[in-house]
């Protein structure tokens, strides 16, 4: 079901074309599929009176599925306002191909993204404010392929491009042959309007195909895609101000694949592998079972030496799990977000229902792992240390309200696309502290391009790094350090908080690689 020139599937969209169908006559049971809707409706929402899906409990959907086909995946995606039902409320916010998450992205090393993206929004009505720093133009967007070691120039993985309203644009990322297989994601970068645009659902997973292939307790364990977003609007279902995504307390419920407290079906001692992604605009969720443990086994995409076991699991906006399950007894378990402090209360609540139930299943976890892909950097590898810090102004009362009163910094400094805040000589393999003097709140640094090995802490060395491409850096004076070695790619990249409203609001800087 794959047309050869697009490489799309069809087949969920065969799927969901009957729910669209049902949906438009009024017919029961369609809900399921309504967060995968193609396009707007306005007509028909206009005038007829729309079925309304079950807020909660319907089986997992997954996002569509687009391949590479022939070394390359070739792919449209259209940006545009879309009607979406979630959670019992009518969104109309901005999409990727009408649904949030947008699809599903597989390739393997080697293949080339090549996405032919059309920018189907209305025009900008705000000038550019004076203070870039000030989330303006809602409308212009671009791509980012969030983990990916690639050019980050031309029309590669440059997010410095702007795609303006009515216009279609050629993206062209070509992964080498040995980029590390994992689970890796892509949303909008466009500094004054990604955030809104990640809030909105314009977040999608992107599966860099081969990894655990020499593990059969993997390979044999059925997968799951798990994107987590954090579901915010205002009183219209829309976010048109970003007063929506700040005060920090504003998130309304949280949901996978789109869908509220959807139900993930496991046969007792099943195991499954979970690629979750938190693609949440903000927060971090610290993710936990009841009655199960979570054994991640890559972060970031990038393989883990052995299985770690867990009860609960922290994971910050822009990180990834590849987690393995084993379902216990038969019953119904929550999968949920516990409450963590990150200088504001994370956000709680059900992220989904697992019921296990039916024939028993004789499965495995693996006893252990292949040897990770990416070797640990030695102290004599290091040319360089440098030492970023990571600081905000808030006003002096009331710390929830009045974002304009807030200042977010790398270095002191608001980000500036017209300056290059630090130069690294291409093959450099250096030491990096990041140091986060914030009263408030933690952050999740992030830097594009090239993926960095965490060897410690607040201090304390890590009894086993881990490589990572997200991190997060506790407030009042936390510090993480990292080794990563600048490889293969020249240019200009951006390394900031993930945590969207504080990276809108300045807290992003640029990187230049040269040679
Ligand atoms: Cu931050």
């Amino acid at each position: 079901m794959t047309s050869k020139k697009t490489g799309i599937s069809r087949r969920r969209f065969l799927d969901g074309g009957v729910a669209i169908g049902a949906l438009m006559l009024g017919v029961r049971g369609a809900s399921a599929q309504t967060a995968h809707n193609h396009g707007n409706m306005p007509s028909t929402l206009g005038l007829v009176p729309r079925q309304v899906p079950a807020a909660m409990d319907q089986p997992l959907v997954e996002p569509e599925v687009r391949r590479s086909v022939n070394g390359e995946l070739r792919t449209n995606l259209r940006i545009s306002y879309a009607y979406r039902d979630i959670g019992g409320v009518r969104l109309y916010v901005r999409s990727y191909e009408g649904g949030s998450p947008g699809p599903t992205l597989r390739m393997k090393p080697g293949e080339t993204l090549r996405i032919r993206m059309t920018n189907d929004l209305p025009p900008n009505r705000d000038l550019m404010p004076m203070d870039i720093s000030n989330p303006h133009q809602f409308n212009n967007t671009n791509f980012h392929f969030h983990g990916s070691h690639a050019s980050p120039s031309g029309i590669a993985d440059n997010v410095m491009r702007s795609m303006v309203p009515g216009q279609a644009y050629d993206i062209e990322i070509k992964l080498p042959k040995d980029h590390t297989r994992g689970t890796y994601w892509y949303h909008p970068h466009h500094h004054g309007s990604a955030d809104v645009q990640m809030a909105s659902g314009m977040v999608g997973a992107i599966i860099v195909e081969g990894d655990f292939e020499d593990v059969p307790e993997i390979v044999n364990a059925r997968e799951r895609v798990l994107v987590m977003t954090q579901v915010v609007y205002d009183s219209k279902g829309m976010i048109e101000n970003f007063e929506t995504l700040f005060p920090e307390t504003a998130t309304r419920f949280l949901a996978i694949n789109g869908q509220r407290r959807p139900v993930i079906t496991m046969r007792p001692g099943e195991v499954q592998r979970w690629r979750m992604l938190n693609a949440a605009y903000q927060d971090d969720m610290l993710v936990e079972m009841e009655k199960h443990e979570l054994h991640p086994v890559a972060y970031d995409g990038i393989q883990l030496g052995s299985v770690e076991h867990f009860k609960q699991l922290l994971m910050g906006p822009g990180q990834r799990a590849d987690v393995l399950v084993q379902a216990g007894a038969p019953g119904t378990y929550e999968l949920r977000a516990a409450p963590y402090d990150q200088g504001h209360p994370s956000p709680t609540g059900p992220l989904a229902r697992v019921v296990v139930a039916g024939e028993p299943m004789s499965m495995k976890l693996p006893a252990s792992l292949p040897k990770p892909p990416l070797k640990t950097i030695k102290d004599s590898e290091i040319t360089g240390k440098r030492t970023l810090t990571f600081s905000a102004t808030a006003p002096e009362a009331d710390a929830a309200g009045h974002w304009q009163e807030f200042g977010f910094f790398i270095n002191g400094k608001k980000f500036d696309p017209n300056r290059i805040d630090e130069r690294v000589k291409l093959g450099a393999v250096e030491e990096w502290t990041i140091l986060n003097t914030h009263e408030h709140d933690d952050h999740a640094f992030h830097i594009h391009t090239n993926p960095f090995e965490v060897i410690k802490v607040n201090g304390k060395k890590l009894d086993t790094p881990q490589w990572r491409d997200t991190v997060l850096v506790a407030s009042k004076g936390g510090s993480v350090v990292f080794r990563s070695r600048f490889l293969d790619y020249t240019g200009i990249f951006m390394m900031h908080c993930h945590m969207m409203n504080h990276e809108e609001m300045g807290m992003m800087a640029t990187v230049e690689v040269y040679k």
